[in-house]
């Protein structure tokens, strides 16, 4: 992927866990790497297509002297953020060094590096309780102003027999694509934050809900643990995912069974009538 890297800008700040370090300041070293696609612009000779990079130093140098961190990596987190939501970039890696770090011996400096990214993620949303359509829609509201995501694509709203042997309501089913900074685990929280707004409550597995989101896929990740699975692990078996993905993400593959969701979709279909 392009890069855009912006080395050593030198900001006059005050981070740091130690008092004189917040009262008096010190100098930082910021480095920068921007990726995004740079050749529209550079066939264009578009500067709107690509990041204007005086623009990204004055509002690096201002945000990191407007602002005060007792820890470095706090500094660059929240920077990476900005640069992310600020500029249309896919990745911001922010590397912010501290030549005069006070800790009473000489070193060259100390320095913390991360990067940071825009993720896609595929939420299955689910409700059989209530004003089913207001929960969906509400829940799709949540996401569009939830901080740190954005809300791609969402699918129609099908209505779906209920799954999984639990007698109970009609469910009202869609999907939508996020596109989001937050890692796995946040978003998972996010979503269960989301659900608890509606008063779900967790009673019977598989059981009646208000509001049900889960993650169906965060790009290409593969993760099992205790409290998250990606892909979700039956989402190749049920029409009433499948069916809403395709209308949004017909190619999208699954990373381990690599199949697409419009072959999953033709996949279950031939072992319903195979039954
Ligand atoms: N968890 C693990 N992986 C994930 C993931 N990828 N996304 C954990 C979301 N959560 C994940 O989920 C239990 C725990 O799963 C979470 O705390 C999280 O840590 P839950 O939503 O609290 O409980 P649940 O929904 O009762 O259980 P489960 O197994 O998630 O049920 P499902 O799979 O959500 O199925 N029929 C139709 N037609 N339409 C439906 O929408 N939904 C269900 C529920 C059953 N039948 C249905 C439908
Ligand atoms: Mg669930």
């Amino acid at each position: 992927m392009d890069e855009i890297r912006i080395s050593d800008l030198a900001v006059f700040a005050n981070h740091g866990v130690m008092p004189e370090e917040t009262a008096l300041g010190q100098k930082f070293l910021v480095s920068l790497s921007l990726r995004r696609d740079l050749r529209p612009a550079a066939l264009s000779g578009d500067l709107s297509r690509s990041v204007n990079y005086a623009e990204a130093c004055a509002f690096t140098s201002e945000f990191l002297r407007g602002h005060t961190f007792a820890l470095i990596e706090s500094a660059a987190e929240a920077l990476a953020a900005e640069l992310l939501e600020r500029y249309d970039i896919d990745s911001a890696a922010v590397e912010l060094k501290k030549p005069w770090a006070p800790i009473g011996l000489p070193l060259e400096c100390v320095s913390v590096r991360i990067e940071r990214a825009w993720h896609t993620a595929y939420i299955a949303l689910g409700s059989n309780l209530g004003d089913r359509e207001a929960y969906l829609d509400g829940a799709v509201a949540a996401l569009r102003s939830a901080a740190g995501c954005r809300v791609q694509r969402v699918s129609g709203f099908i209505v779906t027999e209920p799954y999984g042997g639990v007698e109970q309501g009609d469910f009202l089913n869609g999907c939508l694509e996020l596109r989001t900074r937050l890692a796995p685990r946040e978003l998972l929280e996010l979503l269960h934050s989301i659900e608890g707004a509606t008063h779900r409550e967790r009673t019977v597995r598989w059981g009646p809900r208000t509001l049900d989101l889960d993650i169906l896929y965060y790009d290409s990740l593969v993760l099992d643990s205790p409290v998250l699975t990606i892909p979700h692990p039956d989402l190749h078996n049920r029409d009433f995912v499948l069916r809403p993905l395709a209308e949004i993400a017909p190619q999208h593959r699954h990373p381990l069974l690599n199949r697409t969701t419009a072959q999953l979709l033709a996949d279950l279909g031939l072992r319903d009538t195979d039954m």
